[in-house]
């Protein structure tokens, strides 16, 4: 281990140290009910890092009876007030950057970067965004046509109650950031399930939650494997609504564990995102906005610009141009400088991209570059080098399943209805990606793309303010913006006799 990495381990001790203790509830950390515990490893050495509880359905079940009791004390405070916990939360994000920035660079493996000035400075900002809709949350005064008799009817926008987050490994801070602060500034109390890869930030979040002040058992935390945990909390008949990211399999689970209790959900699922270079793009912009689109966060996006349709008369010079750049990116750990790309998240993730690979080139698909495990210092970890694929056929496995790695597959196209088509032609809906300089196709395009978020000249922007989520198989209801917000009350009508 380099000295840089046991520096950044020995700065963020206090929190490995008391990792066991992270089911959060009423406020109070403590360890699981069972008392197991599960190795949380850094995917760059391999090495175990730190230990968190294995929470239980009795973990859950306390937790979610302390967030009913809290719901009082919360919903009683102003709606100003609690946009003070929210602003406070914010600050406390950024107060403590370094120290949640290294602890995700740890975990997940991304470059300390993108920890830095995309997951927390992010999460930092929704807080905000959301602290001031506290105060704008408002109902509607409804103009109704009754046949007989005179009343003032109204909407009031009520909270859900208790709500379930549980949310990926990809983005750990950054989602949970996305659900808890609407959740809370529509005057929910949360029950936050992290991925078992990767719980530290959400321990700390939890502990920033209760430093800001929040009332007790506002914001519990349950970590543990989906199978328990995760499973207690969608099947638990306190939970008002699960609010989940991740894979398609699980928010199918998630559906079905609804039922009984008729849940609410928002489900953000997996990805095969287009990206569409036309042959007017500034291209040398677009080569590096493909890059972006898909290598970012070693491809473990869930709207990854996967499927890179390139016009047939710039693919050569373009696919060339994207394989140098591509052979260029330096990987390492993310703690030290220069790195531009970590390890995926475990063994068992780059064997699952490994496959896909090897299912790439038994399909006739050409692996242009990458793909490989670097050897060196790098062995240990759970490093693969970008790989870029070229002659795909849209039937190939590599062109319509979520890979989640550092894979891009090139399409060839040659006219824009024809693209359209083909993008649209796949299960998922998460996002998309367009380059041109025509405006009018800009508008055109994105107009006719079934996705949840077209990018038009660039990829990946993402805002508090502008909601995100998918169509068809990449789920339903959104994050962030207003419609998040919106997503965690419920209307109530009033009506009021005034003869
Ligand atoms: O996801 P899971 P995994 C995709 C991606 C990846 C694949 C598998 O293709 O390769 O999913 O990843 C919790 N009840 N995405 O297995 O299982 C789990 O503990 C309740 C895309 O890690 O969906 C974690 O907290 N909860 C995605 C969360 O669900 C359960 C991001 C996500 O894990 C549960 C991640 C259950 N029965 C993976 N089973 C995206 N859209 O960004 C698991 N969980």
């Amino acid at each position: 281990m380099t000295a840089v990495v046991s520096e950044a381990i020995d700065e963020v001790r206090g929190v490995l140290d008391r990792a066991g203790d992270s089911i959060v509830v009423g406020g109070r950390p403590g360890p699981a009910a069972g008392g197991d515990l599960i190795e949380t490893f850094d995917p760059a050495t391999g090495d175990a890092i730190a230990s968190i509880a294995a929470g239980t359905a009795e973990d859950v079940d306390r937790a979610v009876a302390a967030a009913t009791r809290a719901l009082g004390p919360w919903q009683e405070l102003s709606p100003a007030a609690r946009g003070r916990f929210l602003y406070d939360i914010a600050s406390l994000i950024e107060e403590n950057a370094q120290e949640l920035a290294t602890l995700e660079t740890l975990d997940n493996g991304k470059p300390l970067t993108e920890s830095m000035y995309l997951d927390v400075s992010i999460a930092a900002e929704v807080f905000r965004y959301y602290a001031g809709w506290c105060t704008k949350l408002s109902g509607q005064t409804v103009p109704i046509s009754p046949p007989v008799g005179n009343f003032f009817t109204y909407t009031l926008r009520e909270p859900l109650g208790v709500v379930g987050l549980i949310v990926p490994w990809n983005f750990p801070l950054l989602i949970a950031s996305w659900k808890l602060a609407p959740a809370l500034a529509a005057g929910n109390s949360v029950v936050l399930k992290p991925s078992e890869m990767t719980s530290l930030t959400a321990l700390r979040l939890a502990e920033l939650a209760n430093e800001a002040g929040l009332p007790a058992g506002v914001v519990n935390l349950v970590t543990g494997f989906g199978q328990t945990a995760g499973q207690a909390l969608i099947e638990h008949p306190g939970v008002a609504k699960i609010s989940f990211t991740g894979s398609t399999a699980t928010g199918q689970k998630i559906v079905a564990a609804s039922a009984p209790s008729l849940k609410k959900l928002t489900l953000e699922l997996g990805g095969k995102s287009a990206n569409i270079v036309f042959p007017d793009a500034d291209l040398a912009g677009a080569a590096q906005g493909a890059l972006a689109a898909i290598f970012l966060n070693q491809g473990q996006v869930c709207c990854a610009g996967s499927r890179l349709f390139v016009h047939r008369s710039v693919h050569d010079e373009f696919v060339g141009e994207l394989a140098s750049a591509a052979g260029a990116i330096q990987l390492g750990h993310g703690l030290v400088d220069g790195t531009e790309m970590g390890p995926l998240i475990s063994g068992a993730q780059r064997e699952r991209v490994e496959g896909y690979l090897a299912s790439g080139t038994d399909e006739g698909a050409t692996l242009v570059c990458g793909g490989v495990r670097p050897n060196g210092e790098l062995t240990p970890g759970n490093f693969l080098t970008p790989a870029v694929f070229t002659d795909v056929r849209d039937d190939m496995r590599i062109a319509r399943e979520e890979i989640f790695g550092p894979v891009l597959t090139v399409l060839a196209f040659d006219d824009e209805d024809e693209v359209v088509r083909r993008a649209n032609d796949s299960e998922f809906g998460l996002a998309a990606g367009l380059w041109t300089s025509d405006v009018k196709r800009s508008h055109r395009v994105a107009h006719r793309l079934q996705a949840g978020t077209v990018w038009v000249n660039q990829y990946n922007m993402l805002d508090p303010a502008a909601p995100f989520g998918g169509y068809k198989a990449s789920g339903y209801g959104r994050d962030l913006g207003e419609e998040s917000l919106i997503g965690f009350t419920q209307t109530k009508s009033v009506w009021v006799g005034l003869d």
